[in-house]
């Protein structure tokens, strides 16, 4: 599917709309507590879209969602997009200073938020003289009393008082198929996030060229993702694609790190389809009763992203449930997966071959093609890729480059023309899936007295995977010890999201440093 193939005229609502004629009864989303039909949930979408419109949003407008994955979640994400107003995904892992900047970058007036991340926002909402109506999904916080509602706030309620009484019938707004629908927020190497803006066409390719061409989903599956729905590889694989083919979906509130939570979805809602990080399904093997105490029977097919798959692991998982796993390559600025292995064309530790729809090279620094088999840097083409970050002039020119989108990755083809990933060109790394920066661990470590200076670096764990190690230069009056390392560790659980902490702390005299004074982090590799 190209873009020129839609109608000019194009709403993703659309996604959820065309299962309205052919199955509105059928069940779509399963979660705890709630279990919602198409028409359930196309109802309760609209009510959301007439509670945004009497809030004065207009189509083109942002509108926040800092949700846990929900019923509530799907119909503020589909309400948001019937109105002609922009979905911006909210990642519910990060801090109030992360949230302060995304709020002031997009200017969001109105911001939907779980009760349990409440309090990042209560911190946050005086700074935000925009933001106007906050909607609680739970219990509406008991602000007003101990401490005045900020003078900006019209608006503080429950998401079920702010949809009660409003009319389950709203007109979709006409967009462009090219008007932007949503707004998520990657983490740049700077530490900053960068806004990634897409496309109403952009939901629907992706889950064509990927989910339907090569996944081969039907309407006889059940999705169910440990991406959360805030991450377009959960909203591409677990909500959009499901219900372009009138499949159901699955989800899942709780922490994705909790493998035993995660299973025991699996066990209650029998999905076929299973998305997970690598992270995730080294986490369940380790459970010595995976077998036992959990039902896998269901799934028909695994699914990896977000990191490499690590060929062990896919050997490990697949003698152990009998299951293949599908690793692809996706991207915030293409939306979804891109290169992929196939259902019936796998190759372990490799991201596959490129999707149909998608042209992929890999080039030098003179954007050259490379010789097969050397590393380069991966360029790709394709019309669900995003034009630009929001407010990023100078980033969005070095990504977005004509037509190509360079993806700061490092790959090369083995001589059956599979694409194997080689590690990112910049310092970031991937930890469970989720961007860390170097920079944002680093200067949290530096912030504690015993420490001068240091650098962090990835390093496999046991299982292959990358986890963030950290050199630590000390105070003259201080001395390494197991405890201090311990201590370093906790002092970084406690100040970022947990994953971001370093799992090892190597006490060092100095650090490798260019004539500059930059910190050579490539030689604190190992
Ligand atoms: C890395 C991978 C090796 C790679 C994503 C599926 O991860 C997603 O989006 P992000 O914007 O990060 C993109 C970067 O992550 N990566 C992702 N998948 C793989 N590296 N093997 C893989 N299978 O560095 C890439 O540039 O957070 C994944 C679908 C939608 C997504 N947004």
């Amino acid at each position: 599917m190209k873009a020129s193939d839609l109608p000019i005229q194009y709403n993703a609502i659309e996604i959820l709309e065309h299962n309205l004629a052919e199955r509105a009864d059928k069940q779509a989303l399963f979660s705890d507590p709630r279990t919602l039909t198409f028409r359930e949930i196309s109802a309760e979408a609209n009510q959301v879209g007439n509670a945004l419109k009497a809030c004065g949003v207009r189509p083109g407008e942002y509108v926040g969602l800092l949700a846990h994955d929900s019923a509530e979640w799907v119909a503020c994400f589909f309400g948001t997009l019937k109105i002609g107003a922009i979905h911006i995904g909210m990642n519910t892992l990060l801090t109030a200073a992360e949230y302060d900047y995304i709020l002031k970058d997009s200017r969001a007036r109105v911001l939907i938020v779980s009760e349990a991340i409440w309090d990042k926002v209560d911190a946050i909402r005086e700074a935000n003289p925009q933001l106007e109506h906050i909607i609680v999904i739970g219990e509406k916080p008991s602000v007003g009393e101990e401490k005045p509602l900020s003078p900006n706030i019209q608006h503080l309620t429950s998401y079920v008082d702010w949809i009660s009484g409003q009319s389950a019938e709203c007109d979709t707004f006409t967009t462009h198929r090219e008007d932007i629908a949503t707004l998520n927020y990657s983490s740049g190497s700077t530490g900053q996030p960068k806004g990634i803006l897409h496309a109403h066409k952009d939901l629907i390719i992706t889950a064509v060229l990927w989910g339907q061409n090569i996944m081969k989903l039907t309407a006889n599956d059940r999705t169910f993702a440990l991406a959360k729905l805030f991450f377009t590889f959960g909203t591409g694989g677990n909500l959009l694609m499901p219900f372009s083919v009138g499949a159901s979906t699955v989800l899942f509130a709780g922490s994705p790190r909790v493998a035993t939570d995660v299973l025991a979805q699996v066990t209650k809602f029998k999905p076929t389809i299973f998305y997970n990080s690598p992270t995730g399904y080294a986490m369940s093997l380790a459970l010595p009763d995976l077998l036992t105490s959990y039902d896998l029977s269901s799934l028909r097919l695994c699914v990896s992203a977000g990191e490499a798959l690590p060929a062990p692991i896919w050997h490990q998982w697949k003698e152990t449930t009998g299951l293949d796993i599908i690793d692809g390559i996706g991207a915030t600025e293409v939306y979804h997966i891109f290169i992929s292995n196939r259902p019936d064309d796998i190759k372990p530790g490799a991201s596959g071959k490129p999707v149909p729809g998608f042209e992929v090279r890999i080039v030098d620094e003179n954007w050259k093609d490379v010789a097969q088999g050397d590393i380069g840097n991966l360029i790709l083409k394709g019309d669900s890729i995003s034009l630009s970050y929001l407010h990023q002039y100078e980033k969005s020119k070095q990504t977005f480059v004509g037509d190509w989108l360079f993806t700061g990755d490092k790959y090369f083809v083995d001589e059956d023309g599979y694409y194997h990933h080689a590690g990112r060109s910049d310092d970031m790394m991937k930890v469970g899936g989720i961007w860390a920066s170097p920079m944002e661990i680093e200067s949290t470590i530096i912030s504690h007295p015993a420490v001068v200076e240091c650098a962090v670096v990835s390093k496999t764990d046991d299982s292959d995977l990358i986890k963030p190690k950290a050199f630590v230069v000390l105070m003259a009056d201080q001395t390494a010890s197991p405890e201090l390392e311990k201590e370093l560790i906790e002092y970084c659980r406690e100040k970022m999201a947990g994953y971001k902490r370093p799992r090892w702390v190597e006490f060092v005299d100095a650090l490798p440093k260019t004539a500059t004074g930059k910190i050579q982090r490539f030689k604190l590799r190992g």
